[in-house]
Order: C-alpha cells, then sequence, then structure tokens
C-alpha cells in the first residue's frame, strides 16, 4: 500500500543525520543531502507537536582525518576540534535544530562502541582472519583502505578505493583490487598479512532482505535506496572486516590487539546510540536514550546522501540484529532511510582542492541562512543529482521570497496599517473568492504535512510557494485599494482573511525558513500555534499587529557576478600540494612547434583569436584565448609550442585542434606565449 501517513495521533520519532567527518569545512552539498531535508522534517513534526529528538554530531575516526594531520604534521586531535567547532558554528548559522551535536571521540562513544564489540566477540560471531593487506614498505605501515588507490576489479573504475568502489558501489576485498598505488610514497604496495576480526554480514542477509522487504512496503522507502540495497543481496553479503591497523580510532578491547582499532564505519553508525545518551546525561534523564531506540514504538528514521546507504541499510541494521539474538534490551531499526543523491555546483562536483563550490561558513558571510535554506530545499537531490547555481540562488531569493512571499506580506500589512490603524479588520459577508481563498488556507497544512510526511520536501517547498502564490492573486482579484473606498467592509473582509493566510504562511514555512518565520510571527505580534491551528484563522478582530520589518532584501547582480568569477579559483593557505603524475602519463601529452601563420579576432568575443598554424607537415586552425595580451598582428611568424593531441573543442562555433602554450602574468586575465628559438624547425617534438 505504500506511503502509509499517519495524522491524527502523536508519534515518537527518532531523526539522525549523518555524522559528518571531522575533517573538512561542511559545504552546500552536505547540507542538501543529509541535513537541510532531516531538519526540515524535525521541525515540522514539533510543530505537529510529535515526541521527537534529532540527533548529530561529529564523525572524528577514519583515514581521511589522519591523513589531514599527517599532512599539516599536527595530532588528529588537533584537526578534530578544528572541525567540529567550525561545524557545528556553521550547522547553528544555518538554523539547524538538532537536540544535540556530540562528537565520536568522547569517552562515552568509545565505550559503547566497545561494548558492541565486546557482545559480538563474546557471543562468538566475529571471526578471526589472516589476510594480506596492503603495506607500504616505503613508510613502514599498513595502509588503510583509503591510503590506496588503484582500479575496480567490477567496473574497470581507475580511481577505486581498497576495498570499495565509488563509482559501481561494489565492495571487496583488497587484494582484489587492480594497479594498485600507495597514496603515501605512490609505490606499489605489498600485500603483507596481518590478522583481523570480521564480522559475518552474510549470516544476516535474509532478515536483512525481509526487514527491507517489509519497511520499504509498508513506510514507502525510496526507489534509490532499494536499487541500491537489492544491488547488494544479489551480489551477496559478505564478511566484513571490523578491524584496521591503525592508531587513531576506538581501541579493539581484547588482549593483544595493540595497535588495532574498530573499523570507521561500524563505530560511527554507533554514534547515533553515545549521542544519544549524551544527551540524556545532558538533560538529567539518564533513561532518555532507552526511552528512543529501545521502544519498539519509536520510529527511527536515518537521513544520509547516497554514499552511505549499505552502511545504514544494511551493515547497522545487522549490526543491532546481532546486538538483539543476545541481549535483553533490544534496540530498534531504521524505519526509514530516505537517502538523497547529490548536490552538485555549478554543473560540478564539489572540490575543495580545485576551488569549486562554497562552504557553509564562507557563504553564510555573505547571505543570511533563509534564502539559501529556501533555495536548497527548492531543488533537493531528492531523486536525481541536482546543481546548485548562483543565478537560481539569486532568482529564488529575489523572485519567490522577496517579490512573492515578502511582497504578499508587505503590501498586506502596509495597507492594514494605513487604513485599518494596524489592527485586524473585521471578516464581513463572503464572496466566492474569499471562500475559495479561506479554504485552500485550510487544506495546505494538510497538503503540506502529507508531503513532508512521505520526505517529498521539494515538492511540500514547491506548495509552500504556491500558496503564497494564491495569495497575491486572491489580494489582486479582490481589488482592497478600489473597496476601501467604495465597500470598506468588503476591502476590511478581504485583509482579514489576507492576515490569517499570513499566519498560515508563517507557520507553513517554519521548516524551511525559521528566521523569518520568526520574524512574520513577531510582526503579527502572534506566537507560532504548532501545526494544528494553521490553517484555521486565529487572527480576530482587533488584534493589534506589531511593527512591520523587510523579511527579505534582493541580492544585486554584481554580488552574484563576485562569486561566479570566483569560481575555480583556489585561495592562498588553502591551495592544494600539485597532484603527482608518472613520467608515462607526462607522455601522452604530444607537444610540437609550430609557427604562427595567420591571427585574427573572433567575433564577438573579447578573449579569443583564431589562428592558423604550421606544424611542418601540417596545418591546423586554433581559438586561443590570447585576445586581450595580443594584437593579432602582434603574433604572426612567432614560434610557438603547442599541444597537438588535445581532443578539438568547438569555442564560438570555430573548431580549435589543439592547443598554445603560454604563461599567466601579473596582469589579471594576461597572458605571455611561450617563444620558441627562431631556429627550431615547425613539427619538432618537445619533451
Ligand atoms: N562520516 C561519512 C560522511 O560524512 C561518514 C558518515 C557517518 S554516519 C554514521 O559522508
Ligand atoms: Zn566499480
Amino acid at each position: 500500500m505504500g506511503n502509509s501517513v499517519n495524522n491524527s495521533s502523536k508519534e515518537k520519532v527518532l531523526v539522525t543525520s549523518a555524522l559528518p567527518y571531522a575533517n573538512g569545512r561542511i559545504h552546500l552539498g552536505h547540507l542538501s543531502g543529509a541535513y537541510l531535508p532531516a531538519d526540515i522534517y524535525v521541525r515540522y513534526k514539533r510543530l505537529k507537536g510529535d515526541d521527537i529528538i534529532y540527533i548529530c554530531g561529529s564523525d572524528e575516526h577514519g583515514v581521511p582525518i589522519t591523513i589531514t594531520a599527517d599532512n599539516e604534521k599536527v595530532s588528529p586531535k588537533v584537526i578534530i576540534d578544528r572541525y567540529h567547532e567550525l561545524n557545528k558554528l556553521a550547522f547553528e548559522k544555518f538554523g539547524m535544530s538538532f537536540d544535540i551535536y556530540s562528537r565520536t571521540s568522547l569517552p562515552l562513544h568509545h565505550d559503547t562502541a566497545q561494548e558492541f564489540f565486546k557482545s559480538y566477540f563474546d557471543q562468538g560471531l566475529l571471526i578471526e582472519k589472516k589476510s594480506f593487506q596492503f603495506y607500504d614498505e616505503k613508510v613502514k605501515m599498513f595502509l588503510p583502505d583509503r591510503y590506496v588507490e588503484g582500479t575496480c576489479p567490477r567496473c574497470g573504475y581507475e580511481e577505486a578505493r581498497s576495498d570499495e568502489c565509488e563509482k559501481c558501489g561494489s565492495l571487496y576485498e583488497p587484494s582484489e583490487l587492480k594497479k594498485p598505488k600507495s597514496k603515501i610514497s605512490g609505490e606499489t604496495p605489498v600485500l603483507k598479512e596481518t590478522s583481523h576480526w570480521y564480522f559475518p554480514l552474510g549470516k544476516y542477509q535474509e532478515r536483512l532482505e525481509k526487514y527491507i522487504n517489509e519497511m520499504s512496503e509498508k513506510y514507502g522507502w525510496k526507489d534509490n535506496v532499494l536499487q541500491y540495497c537489492r544491488g547488494w543481496f544479489k551480489e551477496g553479503l559478505k564478511d566484513r572486516a571490523y578491524t584496521r591497523d591503525l592508531d587513531w580510532g576506538v581501541k579493539v578491547p581484547l588482549d593483544g590487539a595493540d595497535g588495532k582499532v574498530l573499523y570507521v564505519w561500524f563505530e560511527a553508525v554507533l554514534g547515533y546510540i553515545s549521542a544519544t545518551k549524551e544527551l540524556s546525561e545532558k538533560r538529567n534523564d539518564p533513561d532518555l536514550w532507552k526511552k528512543y531506540w529501545q521502544d519498539a514504538n519509536t520510529k527511527y528514521v536515518a537521513f544520509i546522501g547516497k554514499d552511505n546507504i549499505v552502511f545504514h541499510t544494511i551493515i547497522f541494521p545487522a549490526m543491532l540484529m546481532a546486538w538483539n539474538d543476545v541481549n535483553s534490551e533490544k534496540y530498534i531499526l531504521p524505519q526509514n532511510v530516505p537517502a538523497n543523491e547529490f548536490l552538485n555546483f555549478e554543473g560540478k562536483k564539489f572540490s575543495k582542492s580545485r576551488g569549486w563550490g562554497v562552504d557553509v561558513l564562507e557563504f553564510l558571510e555573505l547571505f543570511s541562512a533563509d534564502p539559501l535554506r529556501y533555495t536548497l530545499a527548492a531543488n533537493l537531490p531528492e531523486n536525481k543529482d541536482t546543481d546548485f547555481y548562483w543565478k537560481e540562488f539569486q532568482s529564488r531569493n529575489n523572485g519567490d521570497l522577496a517579490d512573492i512571499l515578502g511582497n504578499f506580506i508587505n503590501r498586506t500589512f502596509t495597507f492594514v496599517n494605513k487604513h485599518f490603524d494596524g489592527k485586524v479588520p473585521p471578516l464581513g459577508q463572503l464572496d466566492k473568492i474569499d471562500q475559495g481563498m479561506i479554504e485552500l488556507v485550510r487544506d495546505y497544512p494538510k497538503k503540506v504535512g502529507d508531503l513532508i510526511e512521505r520526505y517529498k520536501i521539494k515538492d511540500a517547498v514547491f506548495e509552500m510557494m504556491n500558496l503564497a502564490r494564491a495569495a497575491n492573486k486572491y489580494f489582486n482579484d479582490s481589488e482592497p485599494w478600489v473597496n476601501v473606498k467604495k465597500n470598506k467592509e468588503k476591502c476590511a473582509t478581504t485583509l482579514n482573511i489576507c492576515l490569517n493566510c499570513i499566519y498560515t504562511l508563517a507557520e507553513l514555512f517554519e521548516p524551511v525558513i525559521p528566521f523569518s518565520s520568526a520574524k512574520i510571527f513577531k510582526m503579527l505580534n502572534a506566537e507560532n500555534g504548532g501545526w494544528i491551528s494553521s490553517g484555521n484563522f486565529v487572527l480576530n478582530e482587533g488584534h493589534v499587529l506589531g511593527t512591520t520589518e523587510i523579511l527579505f532584501q534582493k541580492i544585486e547582480d554584481k554580488l552574484i557576478e563576485e562569486q561566479t568569477s570566483k569560481l575555480g579559483k583556489i585561495e592562498g593557505e588553502e591551495k592544494p600540494e600539485d597532484e603527482e603524475i608518472t613520467i608515462e602519463e607526462f607522455k601522452k601529452v604530444k607537444l610540437k612547434v609550430a609557427v604562427i601563420k595567420n591571427a585574427e579576432k573572433v567575433k564577438k568575443s573579447e578573449k579569443l583569436l583564431k589562428l592558423q598554424i604550421d606544424l611542418g607537415n601540417e596545418e591546423r586552425q586554433l581559438v586561443a584565448g590570447v585576445a586581450k595580451s595580443y594584437e593579432p598582428e602582434q603574433l604572426i611568424g612567432k614560434k610557438v609550442l603547442v599541444v597537438v593531441n588535445l581532443k578539438p573543442a568547438k569555442l564560438f562555433g570555430l573548431e580549435s585542434q589543439g592547443m598554445i602554450l603560454a604563461v599567466d602574468t601579473t596582469e589579471e586575465g594576461k597572458v605571455k606565449i611561450i617563444e620558441i628559438d627562431q631556429s627550431i624547425n615547425p613539427g619538432t617534438l618537445a619533451k
């Protein structure tokens, strides 16, 4: 029957969002994946009066953190302290309403993770296996997954990790990886024997399949999530190493296990539980965490991005099953895992090293949180990858928020202040248009709520703005500016309906733009009465309104242009080290000497020149970005270096069959072509 929605009774709900690695600043992509949708869901459920807690925190183990620490020559602790604080602040500024933002370096978490491991060990579940792991002889250490890169044994992806392929999602043994390379030394690592404990995931396959089928049928799991799960089941679940040879992490709680820690994923998911324990401590309610985690009536929803699906739908549930098999205090399993796809940035993947994308703190220095929340929410990657575009951000802010929502609120308040002394006018005789509007306002909370209950957040946000659209139309059609002179009672009715509609809009929009919603309530001089009261007309005749404020500032083109022009440029300290390439890779680039025979301007382009070059045995046409640096005639006769095996490209409709080498100058946008001595013949190979 799919998406069952229970709107009447109160639900007990536990919500988690993936614990971000305390290894870097969170960016907009993270927000769209696992955080904003969860926050909207949680805020809505709170307004509805459901009993809900929202858990998150930093994931502070794992190899990426040790890599960053190594690179910076500091301890991992320095890294996690830095990014835990930065990300916590970013979330706060963005308006995330976690009940707790914990961290997995806390002793409470280490104890919890070790307790689970011991339970498995004691029930004889874990299998000790000797295996061959990659070992870097140059730096004398076992290489954790992420220190090794190679070709995926399943799909051939060349940048696959040692035991997991990002591209096709396969999990495999490190020994299966083709063409492995150590990321530390660049050498080919050797496989050396070590001993680890394995979690027998396969043992749970049947139960996991049953669990996922049941849950998805009852609660409508998303297709993308189910497809992923089915893929893994089809391949068959295999034993997974539960431990790693590393110093940083949760120690394996067994004698003789020095130098071994729990694999980060096997403990990070338990971070949700330990974070809830920390919340219990903070609230002085020691059993609080059990009231959620160990009560079969709790609905547990885990919000994540698509790269974390296997850990939340397979590994974590299997771990909980394994615990529940032998312990009297039983944990609940996720009822739904509404994983999102990815948000890209202006058509490409976010990449800090390439200066592509913005992090949250950076963004919130320039713009306020609500327009960002609204833009991301209106474009969530719920079913497919989506993109953040600066231009879209501007038009969502200026168009939707300022011109539609803001304008409706503003014109209503201005009118009421001017003609009704800042008080709610009486509701008189209703005509058809009034009745239609009243019904619309009454129906909206249910409409929007049902969508949010089914994790269709993007659609819910679209509907919210539709009510504001309808409200503007109602205002226009009712012509209060005409009636104020002709029929004041009619005019009063219109404004009464508009003000009550604003109340409903403030409530509906609270989960998405909480800061603005609070302002609107202040303007209305009213309290947010929760989702139930929404759609009922709560503002009565004579109610005195508060002071009017401007809700949304328009964003000028200049500000947006400043941002787009920064794209792809890397600033100062964040500059990454140059990526190393091999001599073979370099040799792939064929460079030859050419002489420029002709040069002319490209119509409508300030930057490009069209060049004819002679390579000794052939002539070619190139389109080069040198018009700001040279007049066409200056170039003729110059001998230059050209990349001759570059894939042809079309620029302004002209084919460019290669690229001339040039260097940057200190002047913005200007380059200097690398000139070759006139004694060298065209066609000569450079090496
Ligand atoms: N830290 C991976 C990530 O940030 C990981 C999530 C843990 S959730 C328990 O994508
Ligand atoms: Zn693959």
